[in-house]
């Protein structure tokens, strides 16, 4: 990897604890990724991310700005990309899966909260993330309860605008949505000093659904037997999907894409025909959180599919443009998608998401479900008795799985995963 100390320097990162963070790194990814059998030589590219996440891909964010264009933070996919790309920005998630950073988040959190907001604040406070000291504005949400007061104390530590949230998928709702998407609006022109137009929000929206159509070509892929590439690396695909340039990532992903549909034509795998097959849904699974699927796919079972934010609720749904192409009309229509599109569990109720991992496990041709929960994550534990129900009544296995990014639980989880794939098989 290129010398980028300089600019880590430049950027205030604290050198010292972020070189344990860059020696720690490669050895999980080897282990987790680069010992599976035959994977796509396409993968390569995304190897390649991750190898330079905290070098090429900051470097190409500082060389944007020098251009007079903007970074834009977020932790949540209810923030509009479209809006950002629109008024020459970037957006890069900012949401963190690593233990890493969780205790010197811990110093201003308490401890019962879920690890990604404690990742998230301590990768700030420690100084030890160059995406976090790249933006020009974070835009956080309330969503959940962790989230809305975690704001209040990264407002003392960075540029922060917090877009208010519905809790209820009513007209009132939509309403508040679409007032605060046009809020948004107004802070992220005063912070470009751009103006949003019919025009320019159109390239941004036909941008983004070509990016969320790469996904969902190489996503309906992973509905072969048998698998043309692991729920590892469509993992690893999704997670890259939030920060890598978009234009590079459509085009890699669709490169992936090919070289899968050559092997699903061929018959060529990457666990034998028959393993069973898993949809995981819950809580986000943010990079360089891999734990869940790495375990899994060394039980021999594959993960088939992920019903959450760093899966198929980041791409599946669609910006359906509206006839009249005018500024108001495209607003609306890209509010409906997010607000009617999306159903996370800060909603209640959240009959959709329900619907959504039933058909998901129907499409994908699921053996079942595993809902997959950090600790502490009240709004998805609480939800998951509706799931549990809904899927006894539709007689779809289910596995309960809570945990966090420590390594402590993995035999745990491993011995309860392998059971869960033996009573799968048994119950073929
Ligand atoms: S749309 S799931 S990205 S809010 S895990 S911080 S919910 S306590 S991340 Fe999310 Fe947007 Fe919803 Fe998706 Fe809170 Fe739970 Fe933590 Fe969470």
């Amino acid at each position: 990897m290129a010398d980028y100390r300089d600019m880590w320097n430049g950027l205030g990162i604290d050198l010292e604890t972020h070189d344990k963070l860059c020696d720690a790194l490669p050895v999980l990814f080897g282990e987790t990724f680069l010992d599976q059998k035959d994977r796509p030589a396409a993968m390569d590219y995304f190897n390649m991310v991750i190898a330079e996440v905290h070098g090429l891909r900051i470097k190409e964010l500082l060389a944007h700005k020098e251009r007079g264009g903007t970074v834009v933070g977020s932790f949540c996919i209810y923030v509009p990309e479209e809006i950002v790309l629109a008024l020459d920005g970037l957006l890069v998630g900012l949401c963190a899966g690593s233990q890493f950073w969780v205790p010197a988040g811990e110093t201003l959190l308490p401890r019962n909260l879920c690890a990604l907001v404690k990742a998230g604040m301590g990768a700030r406070i420690s100084r030890t993330c160059p995406y976090f000291q790249s933006v020009d504005l974070i835009v956080g949400e309330n969503t959940c309860d962790g989230k809305k007061k975690a704001w209040d104390i990264l407002a003392d530590e960075a540029p922060l605008y917090v877009m208010d949230m519905p809790n209820k998928k009513s007209p009132a709702g939509f309403a508040l949505f679409r007032q605060e998407m046009e809020a948004l609006v107004r802070r992220l022109e005063e912070l470009t000093g751009k103006t949003l137009t019919a025009e320019n929000l159109l390239k941004g929206c036909e941008r983004v659904d070509r990016k969320r159509r790469a996904l969902d070509r190489l996503y309906a892929l992973r509905k072969a037997d048998p698998l043309p590439l692991s729920g590892r690396d469509a993992l690893l695909v999704s997670q890259i999907a939030f920060y890598d340039d978009p234009e590079r990532f459509i085009a890699q992903t669709e490169a992936l894409a090919t070289e899968c549909e050559e092997r699903v034509a061929r018959g060529q795998g990457v666990f034998p025909k028959g393993t069973p097959r898993l949809l995981v849904t819950g809580t986000p699974i943010v990079v360089p959180n891999w734990k869940f699927h790495a375990i899994a796919e060394t039980s021999n079972l594959a993960v088939v599919v992920e019903e959450n934010c760093t899966g198929t609720r980041y791409f599946e749904q669609k910006v359906s443009l509206p006839e009249k192409k005018d500024l108001a009309s495209l607003l609306d229509s890209l509010a409906h998608r997010y607000f009617d599109g999306i159903h996370c569990a800060c909603f209640s109720p959240n009959e959709g998401r329900l619907d959504d991992i039933v058909r998901l496990a129907r499409e994908y041709g699921a053996d079942g479900v595993v809902h997959l929960s950090l600790s502490f994550c009240t709004t998805y534990q609480i939800e998951e008795e509706k799931l549990r129900r809904r899927l006894a009544a539709e007689g779809i296995p289910f596995l309960s799985l809570e945990t966090d990014y420590t390594p402590g639980d993995e035999g745990q989880l491993k011995t309860r995963v392998e059971a869960f794939g033996e009573s799968l098989r048994r119950h073929r």
